[in-house]
């Protein structure tokens, strides 16, 4: 780095001191955290996102600033890499380092360690950074932050694209080192072209299919969805409520997020919406769970398990009339998926494997395989296909003909392969993806929750001194330490009929998670309470 770099280095980063006290880590989601106290954070995250885009030159780097289902006046920001993918995980520890920089100099000195030891050279390059941000007020001032941070690089600059769901920026970007059209109307264009195709697939019944109603969470998903039905599928009926325009509050009582949680119904739902299908976003769209109100402010929830579960059986239909296709197919769940979407997906001969929490876990697990369908219980989740599966898939088609069961099969999987964001989770596309299935199967979305009956289940959170003294297994279905609490919890199992529950510490609040699960939920309440009690004896309550 020479001086003249150093010198652009110390002068911008004067214009955002860190605040005192601010201690920040990259977490499972990118930092996060109340907005006033972001922009430094941010301005930073830009000089990082620039030096990974010099290091993997030629190559464009995503930045999106969002707090995804976090209050409105909380912001965030994450970084995707050239892939659609989330940042590598080796570069989180320098992030960091950079974002807890105590001053100028220090954050300066941190910098030029690392460019030296990843050999990145500045000034004879060009490095380049998309960056977008969701609906959230802050977000436009932490953009120009950004800005300054990504240009504030020797020869790199920053594009503002504006209002985007996370998902759409990971598709961008995915598609632009790819050498796509990597532009919004493409993204809509890819998505209607092939929720088309599958809708033209569909066997006998071609109806419209009954109204949905979309929670939008007051966030860009509900506004992004407004403008593909406008511009590109107008006759799909949606009706979009919690938009953002009528008054509500991004994430208050509404989205997916909520739904999820407190399994009730989002504010502006209610006993007139009885029966019908609908769906939550969370605040930056790459979420989303069904549900529809049983009575009164009861919901009968359909979440990332039954999506998961719907996606499984319809891409194994169109396997099986292939004779599996040579494929392998995997399916990708967390200790949080209920037993009982284990139970039915295992039912259907599937290879279910487990990953730690976090969306990157998840991702890197389902790459695995020619078909790889990953959700976590909270709605984030994809369906990846390899890019030698989709061309073997292509290759074949030429040799079938036109019309036949099998022809239609693997243009269905080619359809779903573009349909779904190969990028990351994206409540968008798999809105569009299971209207498309329940149409294809002809289901309600009640016939649809029929597939199996959850477990009765409970979620508590426990404070503690210090909640890295609990480390688990893994796939975290296990605690390794504190010493002998596993085997405590495991006599705690043993007193329940269908008994399941784990401890894991969070990785977005200074918690550790109990998750239990039973045949009942007197049952299912008791056992997360004596787990959580052991938690409390073992680590100590604060
Ligand atoms: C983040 C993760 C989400 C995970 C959650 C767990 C991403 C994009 N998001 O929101 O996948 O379920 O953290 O939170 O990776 P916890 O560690 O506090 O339980
Ligand atoms: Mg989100």
């Amino acid at each position: 780095m020479d001086e003249t770099q150093i010198a652009s280095l110390l002068k911008s980063s004067d214009l955002f001191p860190l605040p005192q006290s601010l201690k920040l880590s990259y977490g499972t989601a990118g930092f996060r955290g109340d907005a006033t106290l972001l922009a430094s954070t941010v301005y930073r995250v830009g000089i990082l996102s620039s030096l990974r885009s010099l290091k993997l030159k030629p190559s464009t780097i995503g930045l999106m600033i969002t707090a995804s289902h976090n209050k409105v006046s909380d912001n965030g920001v994450k970084v995707s890499d050239p892939s659609g993918g989330m940042l590598s995980q080796e570069w989180e520890p320098f992030a960091d380092q950079i974002a807890n920089a105590s001053s100028p100099q220090k954050l300066v000195s941190l910098i030029k360690e690392f460019v030296e030891r990843e050999e990145i050279s500045i000034g004879d390059g060009e490095g380049e950074v998309w960056l977008a941000r969701d609906t959230r007020p802050s977000g436009e001032a932490l953009l120009r932050a950004a800005e300054i941070g990504v240009s504030s690089v020797s020869g790199c600059v920053a594009v503002d694209l504006g209002v985007l769901t996370t998902p759409q920026l990971h598709w961008m970007v995915r598609a632009k080192n790819k050498g796509l059209n990597a532009t919004e109307k493409a993204y809509f264009e890819s998505l209607t072209t092939s929720f088309k195709c599958l809708i033209d697939l569909i066997p006998f019944n071609k109806s419209s299919g009954s109204k949905l109603v979309l929670d939008g969470a007051n966030g860009v998903g509900g506004e992004k969805m407004d403008e593909l039905l406008r511009g590109y599928l107008s006759n799909l009926d949606i009706e979009i409520r919690n938009t953002g325009r009528d008054g509500g509050v991004l994430n208050e009582s509404v989205g997916a997020d909520f739904v999820q949680k407190e399994n009730v119904a989002p504010l502006g739902f209610g006993v007139n919406d009885v029966g019908v299908r609908c769906v939550s976003f969370d605040g930056d769209a790459d979420r989303l769970v069904y549900f529809y109100v049983s009575s009164g402010e009861k919901i009968e929830l359909l979440d990332g398990d039954k999506i998961l579960s719907l996606f499984a059986l319809f891409v194994k239909e169109q396997l099986n009339v292939l004779d599996n296709g040579c494929c392998r197919l995997g399916v990708v769940q967390t200790a949080y998926a209920n037993g009982a979407s284990t139970d039915y997906l295992n039912g259907l001969g599937l290879d279910v494997v487990f990953a730690k929490t976090g969306v990157k876990h998840l991702h890197e697990k389902a790459a695995e395989f020619d078909v790889g369908i990953y959700f976590e219980a909270n709605g984030h989740g994809t369906i990846l296909f390899s890019e030698d599966y989709v061309s073997l898939l292509v290759d074949k088609r030429k040799g079938l003909s036109e019309g036949s069961d099998e022809y239609n099969a693997v243009s269905r999987l080619v359809a779903v392969s573009k349909l779904i964001n190969q990028a990351v989770g994206d409540a968008i596309s798999g809105l569009l993806l299971v209207e498309v299935v329940l149409r294809h199967m002809g289901w309600s979305v009640q016939k649809w929750n029929e597939l199996y009956k959850d477990l009765p289940s409970r979620q508590v959170k426990v404070e503690v001194p210090d909640r890295t003294a609990a480390v688990t297994t893994r796939e975290e279905t296990e605690a390794l330490r504190p010493l002998g609490i596993q085997d405590a919890i495991n006599g705690e199992i043993r007193k329940y009929k269908r008994g399941r529950a784990f401890i894991r510490p969070s990785g977005t609040e200074d918690v550790v998670r109990v998750y239990a699960e039973a045949s009942t939920q007197e049952d299912a309440d008791s056992l997360a309470d004596s787990v959580a009690q052991l938690v409390k004896s073992f680590l100590g309550s604060s």
